[in-house]
């Protein structure tokens, strides 16, 4: 097979062991999907004729970018909401008078199957040309076994019709519809009996809950736990956001994936979470938008030695935004991460996240998913904010066009 050289890089590997994987003058060496060599030019592996050259002229190169959670499918906006917490009211207050996602939800279930389809693409495509190569996608507004499963299609359909790799984790239990209206446990009951269907037509990677006090209890979280554990699907848990409910510990248990929020996070949930290695998922958008005061526990989660993912958790309430970068600004400026920190929390904490182990640093046997920038170091890219300095992607060893 042949062998693509992309020589006279500074690379941040992200790989572990020194401060940002760092090699000075490097090069990678392609071939196929995957990465067959990464390291010092002057080491390069004599006797290999690379098929293809391209020289670099010293520019900055990352592994391609991780979002770990977003809800991009949805139709609709929440644009008047915005308005009215402006006002005062409050995202908690408007969820309970059936706003909120339930807003989100209707307008979801109204929309064509193209409209979702194309209002989630061209989304994907904003995040895309920050040099984000791989996403997860959420259900979680469709909330009927048709509609949550039509969700799930489209982001499935995203990762076939566009240069980014898509994880779906499936999140019926994301808020109580209409319909069930005083009857949450029939509607857990419900939903994890769909997760049968779902897991056969292949479209779901992982299962997810919302738990708080305007999502479900920590008894009906396990429901849905158990119900995927059955079917061998991994846990994650949207944890200790508004509230501490003991999410965090309770998705431990279960061998989850990460937590995600955890603004409200307690000691036990720290340690409970770096028994089980499972991954942080701060969520800054989320954080500034919803103006909370509340940070995550950084400092001990740093402590503990959790490893912390950033995402953008994009979706039209809490957070409606479309830049990785800026929550690796956010993430150092709100969160008090490092920079390094912060670059690990979109790449290799963010793989971890998902439980993928085949990319999120630049190292041999890995993909070859990567982002050329021009920038002299990736601390500056967490610096800046409202600029993309994304020059170049290579996804899956191919290069992807920027639009
Ligand atoms: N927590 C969040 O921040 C989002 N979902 C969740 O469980 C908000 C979703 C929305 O407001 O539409
Ligand atoms: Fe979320």
């Amino acid at each position: 097979m042949s062998f693509t050289l992309w020589r006279h890089a500074r690379i941040a590997t992200m790989a572990p062991g020194r401060p940002w994987g760092w090699i000075d003058d490097g090069a990678l060496l392609v071939q196929g999907h995957s990465l067959f060599w990464v390291g010092p030019q002057g080491e390069l592996p004599a006797g290999l004729q690379p098929d293809t050259e391209h020289d670099l002229g010293g520019a900055l190169v990352t592994p391609g970018l991780i979002d770990a959670h977003t809800h991009l499918v949805y139709g609709g906006d929440r644009a008047a909401e915005f308005e009215l917490r402006l006002q005062g009211v409050s995202y908690e207050a408007i969820a309970k008078a059936g706003g909120g996602i339930r807003a989100t939800v209707a307008a979801t279930r109204a929309a064509s199957d193209e409209g979702l389809f194309a209002g989630a693409a061209a989304r994907a495509r904003t995040l895309m040309a920050e040099g984000v190569t791989t996403i997860e996608i959420k259900s979680g507004y469709g909330l009927t076994e048709a509609h949550e499963a039509r969700c799930l299609a489209v982001a499935r359909r995203l990762g076939h019709e566009l240069p980014l790799s898509v994880r779906t984790t499936s999140l019926a239990a994301h808020a109580l519809p209409p319909e069930y209206e005083g009857r949450a446990d029939d509607y857990i009951a419900d939903a994890s009996a769909w997760l049968a269907g779902q897991h056969a037509q292949g479209l779901v990677d992982a299962v997810d809950v919302f738990c708080d006090t305007i999502g479900f209890t920590p008894a009906q979280t396990e429901r849905i736990f158990l119900a995927a554990k059955r079917l061998g699907l991994p846990v994650k848990l949207h944890a200790e956001q508004l509230s501490d409910q003991g999410g965090a510990a309770l998705a431990a248990r279960h061998g989850a994936l990460s937590c995600d929020h955890l603004e409200h996070l307690s000691a036990a949930g720290i340690a409970a979470m770096r028994s089980a290695g499972t991954v942080a998922v701060l969520l800054p958008g989320a954080y500034y938008f919803l103006r909370e005061t509340k940070l995550p526990p950084v400092a001990a989660l740093r402590e503990a030695g959790v490893p912390m993912a950033i995402a953008t958790d994009h979706n039209p309430g809490s957070s409606p935004c479309l830049s990785l970068l800026l929550m690796l600004n956010m993430a150092c400026t709100l969160f008090r991460l490092t920079p390094e920190e912060a670059w690990r929390g979109v790449t290799a904490h963010a793989a971890r996240a998902l439980g993928l182990h085949d990319r999120g640093m630049l190292a041999a046997g890995q993909r070859a998913d990567f982002v050329v920038w021009d920038a002299e170091h990736p601390r500056e890219i967490a610096y800046r904010f409202g600029h993309n300095p994304c020059r170049r992607v290579v996804r899956g060893g191919v290069q992807r066009m920027q639009s």
